[in-house]
């Protein structure tokens, strides 16, 4: 039996996943930790300590005393946040990964998942249908940290064995909880003010086209790559996907079909040259032939149920 470890279950992903996790292996399987608290629902339904990453004593401690088998590594300062406080994001991002990376050396892990980005493009990248392989040189703190991450990741395997899975994840947009300080932030918070006061000011342009993806293809997908079996795995850095590329403007524009009075303003801020060195849109066709990924929700479907499960939360 798998025995699991969350590290940053309280944040946009680590929120949904742990909870998904928990049904597939039961409850006292999957040890939850963040730095913060967690949401009720995770607190009250298994096992969950308050975690420091950096703090490598504890993170080996919890991992030999509760036989730990597979490691989900959430943990990180995304590229808006990343930008304000360079170093001591580099040293979350990276130092996090090298801890994790050790133990499941030496431990002899199962397996890791560790989330990469599209972050690892950046303005020398071809931006449309963004190749598997193609030039990468980011030039933001996270993006950096993201790509020296795949690189460390694929070292592991090839010199140690460490089987670690991991999805260039674009944009995520979910409901149950705020994105955590990235740029793609904004496909968030304008379902919220869109409902809360029908205006949103976006710290993007209207014409900004990002990847991004639904929650629940997200959670669908890491689950798949980290269930395939290694034979069918031909790479060992971290998959392309490709989700729903869309702009501010199209996002609001399907916003408008169930609030038709809901107006947008543009206000682009630093975030706008973090966006505009990132992809518009990705091939994500390895990660398809390989372990067959595949999404549920387009830009239609994904506004729908936004907006109905936000109206529900916040009334
Ligand atoms: P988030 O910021 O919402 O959550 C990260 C969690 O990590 C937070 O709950 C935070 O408290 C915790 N954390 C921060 N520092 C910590 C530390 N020192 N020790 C323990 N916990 C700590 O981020 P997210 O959106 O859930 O992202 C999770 C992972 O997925 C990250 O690696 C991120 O880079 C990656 N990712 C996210 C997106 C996205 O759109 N959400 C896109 C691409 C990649
Ligand atoms: C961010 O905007 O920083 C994240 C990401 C795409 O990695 N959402």
């Amino acid at each position: 039996m798998e025995k699991i470890l969350v590290i940053g279950c309280s944040g946009q992903i680590g929120s949904e996943l742990t909870l998904e996790l928990r049904k597939m292996y039961g409850d006292s399987n999957v040890i939850a930790t963040d730095i913060r608290p967690a949401p009720p629902d995770i607190a009250d339904s298994g096992p969950f300590e308050i975690l420091d990453v950096l703090d490598e004593a504890k993170l080996r401690l919890i991992v030999e005393h509760e036989h730990i088998t597979r490691i989900y590594h959430l943990a990180a300062i995304l590229s808006g946040n990343a930008e304000k406080r360079p170093l001591p994001s580099w040293e979350i991002n990276m130092r996090s990964l090298m801890n994790v990376l050790e133990l499941a050396r030496e431990m002899k892990l199962d397996k890791l998942f560790w989330p990469s980005s599209i972050a690892v493009f950046g303005p020398t990248t071809p931006q449309m249908n963004t190749p598997q392989y193609t030039i990468m040189e980011p030039n933001t703190v996270y993006g950096i940290s993201k790509l020296a991450g795949e690189r460390w990741i694929e070292y592991y395997y090839e010199k140690y064995g460490v089987d670690t899975r991991s999805l260039r994840y674009p944009g995520l947009i979910s409901y149950k909880t705020e994105a955590g300080g990235g740029t793609t932030d904004y496909a968030v918070e304008i379902f919220y003010d869109a409902i809360k006061q029908n205006d949103y000011e976006c710290f993007l342009s209207s014409e900004t086209a990002l990847p991004m993806m639904f929650m629940p293809d997200a959670i669908k997908a890491t689950i798949d790559v980290m269930e395939a079996d290694s034979s069918r795995l031909s790479l060992h850095s971290s998959y392309n996907m490709a989700g729903i590329s869309c702009t501010p403007h199209m996002l609001a524009e399907q916003i408008k079909k169930h609030i038709p009075d809901f107006e947008i303003t543009y206000k682009p801020d630093f975030r706008q040259v973090i966006a505009d060195s990132w992809p518009n849109s990705i091939d994500d066709s390895v990660a398809q032939k390989d372990w067959g990924l595949a999404y549920q929700y387009d830009l239609p479907r994904m506004t729908e149920v936004m907006i109905d499960k936000i109206r529900k939360k916040i009334g």
